[in-house]
């Protein structure tokens, strides 16, 4: 299938709670035109503020994979609501759960299988982003946030700590000294104290988030397939292995991408000095 293959599809689930929109509408588009390339997955729990039970999050990774397998998506945006993108776990199911639920229980598998998605994943927050949303945010390659955004790891406040990746992801994005004394106070920062730390991609005027995320999606949709999912590939190693394996990882994915079609599209087209045309193979 090619990539500008434009039949949309869209459904939702479970109970209404998810919204999957493929390819993605273009915003302010009185046409109803779709972007190419990018889904879109909304998340659609407003009256408990997105919070993230156990089914979402299972019908959202799902969601994730089938879009990862689907080949006329080359990016997908994740967003929530305007009050929140997501404002955690939900704390009625966790307050009732013991340690070996916890510990042993399959329904947690779901963050590490949102965390193997290969597609890229930009995240548009407006509001709360807090607990498992700012993980869930983190989650994602790129975060474009809204000026109204706040994140934050509060479960300090809960007398528990992030089991998403909280303390992992957040001292690797924006460093120890400002991750301990975000997560050792629960404080939430806004839109542009998450840029100034590193945190997020951008800060867009509220209204214009999502515009933005998918504008940001089409960009990445756009590219070669391959090489965009080796990148990603790449990128996710640097948090995961040495200096030095992580080089090798890069390598290997480089030396890989030069039996691509795209690769010599690529090439041809810049020594020509016209624009290349990328197939995804
Ligand atoms: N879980 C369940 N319900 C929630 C959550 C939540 N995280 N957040 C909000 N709600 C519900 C409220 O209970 C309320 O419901 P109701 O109307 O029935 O009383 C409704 O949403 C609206 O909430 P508020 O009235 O509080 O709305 P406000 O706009 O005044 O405040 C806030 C919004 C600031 C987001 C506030 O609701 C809040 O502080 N929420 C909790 C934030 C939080 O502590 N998040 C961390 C949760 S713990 C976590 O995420 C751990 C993840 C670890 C995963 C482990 C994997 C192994």
């Amino acid at each position: 299938m090619s990539q500008d293959d434009e039949r949309p599809k869209e459904s939702r689930q479970p109970r209404d709670r998810l919204r999957v929109e493929v390819p993605a509408p273009r915003p302010n588009d009185p046409a109803g035109g779709r972007v190419a390339g990018v889904a879109l997955v909304t998340i659609d729990r407003p009256e408990a503020r997105n919070a993230l039970d156990f089914d979402l999050l299972e019908a959202l990774a799902t969601t994730l994979e089938g879009l990862d397998g689907d080949p006329t998506v080359g990016c997908v945006v994740l967003a929530g609501g305007e009050r929140a993108f997501a404002a955690g776990a939900d704390i009625r199911e966790l307050a009732d759960a013991t340690p070996v639920d916890v510990a042993f229980g399959r329904r947690f598998e779901a963050w590490d299988r949102i965390g193997a998605v290969g597609v890229p994943l930009v995240a548009a927050v407006r509001g709360y982003a807090l607990g498992g949303g700012c993980e869930l945010a983190m989650l994602c390659d790129c975060i474009v946030a809204g000026d109204d955004a706040r994140f934050g790891q509060p479960e300090i406040k809960l007398g528990i700590i992030p089991g998403a990746g909280g303390t992992q992801r957040l001292t690797r994005a924006v460093g120890k000294a400002k991750a301990s004394e975000l997560i050792l106070t629960g404080r939430p920062i806004d839109a542009a104290e998450a840029e100034r730390i590193g945190l997020v991609t951008a800060v867009v005027p509220a209204a214009e988030t999502l515009a933005r995320a998918i504008e940001l999606a089409e960009q990445i949709a756009a590219g070669p397939r391959l090489a965009v999912r080796a990148a990603k590939a790449a990128i996710r190693q640097a948090f995961e292995l040495p200096l030095a394996a992580g080089l090798a990882f890069e390598r290997q994915a480089f030396a890989l991408l030069f039996a691509t079609d795209d690769r010599q599209e690529g090439m041809a087209a810049f020594l020509a000095k016209r624009q290349p045309t990328f197939r995804g193979r």
